[in-house]
């Protein structure tokens, strides 16, 4: 394990998590939403939430936000409300899956009306990011078929080639647009941008500013999700991350929480893949249904670190003396020591270092300030879904 603590700490200081402004909303399952209290009612109530998760981590500086959920008359004094509060608008999500047009698809539909409709939402979102300086466009899409025989599989590559590449030529020199993949859901039979070899696919066609981004809920159980992280990194297409974790399915519980290890495999591939930098975002994409929202985004930005600090004590060297004389236990061994290093005792002294509280969990429950947000968002519509 390595012994330089000091370049580990510089290069946790650099890290650089994203929150979604989702996650302060209200959630749940088809099943139920479980209202809680305190929740924001405006896309600025959301920025100040976020705002909490950057005081107490130091390491969430933007917030992503997803359009119409968070459609505002004027972006600009959004962004200089961000700005205030101490973090900005990060990654703009696109969201072409909650209107009736869009039963049959969005830019893959067979009716070419609701095509143009998907794709002016899209370079709406374009526009939303000239607006508030973000770089990034997130683009899922909910689009495929149930069953077999609905639609014609080719046909609808080709309607989201044609849109894809009208957003690409949309997009401004320092802008790209990162396209997630879903092997199920809501489409059950095929999904129209199942895995990251279709996001992969059309990205190359169209050039650098298309990426991939791996959401690590989106993969079907046994998926090996750090040989495609380190694929698509030594390709140049690995965009980002939207992290969460799962147990069955597309769960959205906290990122870390089902498997601690897999998100340490994860972050070791990044940094030996030389995507430990913001050329890579790292954002979180959960829900938090059933625990309170703004703990939950600090508990989940805290695994990231907690996974990255581990994959940095990685003794890069000592590993590829290792590999390269095909000593598997001693590689092996490398890897597991760095795993099995306890690190709070280092997050701790880094937190500190940067002046805040070693325990961001605690400090957040004594600040007061969900007291205050619970007895000032009484009155009004919480966001979220149906609560
Ligand atoms: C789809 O399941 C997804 O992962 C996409 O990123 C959406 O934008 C997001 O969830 C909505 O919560
Ligand atoms: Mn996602």
């Amino acid at each position: 394990m390595t012994t330089d603590t000091a370049r580990v700490k510089a290069a946790l200081r650099e890290q650089h998590i994203e929150t979604p402004s989702w996650a302060y909303g209200n959630s749940g399952t088809r099943f139920k939403v479980f209202a809680q209290q305190g929740v924001p009612r405006t896309p600025q109530e959301k920025i100040d939430d976020a705002a909490q998760v950057h005081r107490f981590t130091g390491i969430a500086p933007t917030v992503a936000l997803h359009i119409p959920w968070d459609t505002v008359d004027d972006y600009a004094a959004l962004t200089a409300y961000a700005r205030d509060r101490g973090v900005s608008v990060g990654a703009i999500n696109s969201n072409v899956f909650q209107d009736e047009d869009y039963k049959l698809g969005s830019v893959t539909n067979p009716d070419p009306a609701v095509r143009k409709k998907a794709l002016n939402h899209l370079l709406g979102c374009v526009d939303v990011m000239d607006a508030t300086g973000s770089r990034d466009l997130k683009l899922w899409f909910s689009d495929g078929t149930n069953y077999p025989g609905q639609d014609d599989i080719r046909a609808r590559q080709d309607r989201l080639a044609e849109a894809l590449a009208a957003v690409y030529d949309r997009l401004g020199d320092d802008q790209r647009f990162l396209l997630e993949y879903k092997f199920f859901e809501p489409a059950f039979y095929a999904t129209d941008v199942p895995d990251w070899g279709t996001s992969y696919a059309h990205c190359v066609k169209l050039g650098p500013k298309a990426q991939v981004v791996v959401d690590t809920g989106h993969h079907a159980p046994g998926t090996n999700i750090e040989f495609i992280v380190a694929f698509l990194l030594r390709e140049e297409k690995l965009g980002g991350f939207d992290f969460n974790s799962r147990f069955y399915a597309d769960d959205d519980l906290m990122v870390g929480a089902a498997d601690p290890f897999q998100l340490f495999r994860i972050m070791h591939e990044v940094i030996q893949g030389g995507g430990y930098g913001d050329h890579v975002a790292f954002m979180l994409d959960q829900c938090h249904n059933i625990e309170p929202k703004i703990p939950g985004q600090i508990r989940s930005v805290m695994n990231v670190q907690e996974a990255t600090a581990k994959a940095l004590l990685v003794d890069i060297e000592e590993l590829g003396r290792a590999q390269r004389s095909g000593d598997v236990l001693g590689a092996n061994a490398v890897l597991m020591d760095a795993y099995n290093t306890d690190v709070r005792p280092l997050l701790a002294d880094l937190r500190q270092e940067m002046g805040l509280d070693p325990d961001p969990m605690a400090a957040y429950a004594r600040s007061g300030y969900f007291e205050k947000i619970r007895d000032e968002r009484k009155d009004g519509q919480a966001a979220g879904w149906g609560a």
